[in-house]
């Protein structure tokens, strides 16, 4: 067996038995840490590590997106210490006062998060939140089945590759597609710009195979469809199992994104949920963590670790001119319209 085919499974496995920790009261010898997290986005011996070295117990589980992780920690009769939303829904998250501000001296290794990924607009200060991984968005595409240059995101509304697509099931993600294509900011409140995304999108849905999770990642590696959305860091895996895969960035531009660790308000374990974020940034386990889910880590230090073929990628680690490329943007909190954003992408997903 292949080591990421291994990989996957052990990722899924992990999934599932973390599940199963939620609401078990036992703790370690030093407590525990109550971690909600990305589903495929840590490596599980990094948790057991934690254990080891600290006596603290990992209590984790998964949610497939941003909008899910908001749903459960909204009502607040659930408590988790430490949460990983993307960069707009911290922004979300601070304005309505779900976060603690971090004391960060007892984080003493976030001191090596590069200056890149620090006073990003959704945390100007770096006050609430530490990046965790990055990435950009593209499309992944099998070169045995697209013949066509893979330089727009028009391809996704090609019919030729009807059935062949799979798109994120992600309302901020497949709307910015849309958006992109039109040649509108991904940021946009403009209803009218909505709409036309909006009816894009509906157009699309015959040619989309599925609108996936993280199980997108095995179907592509065995050429079950042509073309998918997807972050890089899910590229990365799929690139590395199956040769025949490529990686692309439209030319109209794309989204780039941190996903970064916060505490929210109603933390119960802080002494607990502050060690693990702080070993989370420690160099070498950010690597090991970052060789195994495919994702970019903002640590130099780490990157540095990384094996030369990952350190070394384009995919990974593009051009840092990329991010500075106004095509190129990050998201931010549409709290105003996100009835409208929310309502799309029901309809779209019912047509
Ligand atoms: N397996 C999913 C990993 C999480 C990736 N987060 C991307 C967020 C983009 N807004």
């Amino acid at each position: 067996m292949k080591k990421t085919v291994k990989r996957l499974l052990c990722l899924a496995a992990a999934g599932v038995m973390s599940l199963s920790f939620v609401g078990c009261s036992s703790e370690g010898e030093n407590g525990k840490v109550v971690v909600y997290n990305w589903g495929d986005y840590i490596d599980p011996e990094v948790n057991d590590l934690f254990t080891q070295e600290t006596g603290i117990k990992v209590v984790y589980s998964e949610y497939a997106n941003n909008e899910e992780m908001y749903a459960t920690v909204e009502p607040g009769n659930v408590s988790y210490d430490v949460l990983f939303p993307s960069d707009y829904m911290v922004e979300k998250m601070i304005n309505n006062n779900m976060l603690q501000k971090l004391d960060f001296s007892k984080i003493p290794n976030a001191a090596n998060i590069d200056e890149t990924f620090k006073n990003l607009p959704y945390d100007p200060n770096n006050e609430y939140s530490i990046p965790y991984m990055w990435g950009t968005m593209g499309i992944v595409y099998n070169k045995t089945m697209v013949t066509d240059p893979v330089e727009s995101w028009d391809i996704l509304w090609d019919q030729k590759y009807a059935g062949q697509i799979f798109m994120y099931d992600s309302e901020r993600d497949s709307i910015m597609v849309a958006l992109k294509k039109l040649g509108y900011s991904m940021n946009t409140r403009n209803e009218a710009e909505l709409e036309q995304a909006k009816a894009e999108l509906i157009k699309q849905a015959p040619l989309v195979l599925a609108y996936v999770g993280d199980e997108g990642k095995n179907k592509m590696i065995n050429g079950e469809a042509a073309l998918m959305l997807a972050w890089a860091g899910d590229a990365m895996v799929m690139l590395q199992e199956n040769p025949d895969l490529a990686y692309a960035i439209p030319k109209e531009g794309s989204n780039w994104f941190v996903d970064a660790m916060v505490m929210p308000t109603n933390a119960e374990n802080v002494e607990q949920a502050y060690q693990y974020m702080n070993f989370l940034c420690r160099p070498d386990i950010a690597a090991k963590n970052a060789e195994y889910i495919g994702y970019s880590t903002p640590i130099s230090a780490a990157r540095d670790m990384l094996p030369e073929e990952i350190k070394n990628s384009e995919v990974a680690y593009p051009d840092p001119a990329l991010l500075k490329d106004p095509k190129m943007e990050m998201f931010n909190d549409p709290s105003d319209v996100i009835s409208l954003y929310s309502s799309i992408w029901t309809q779209v997903k019912a047509s």
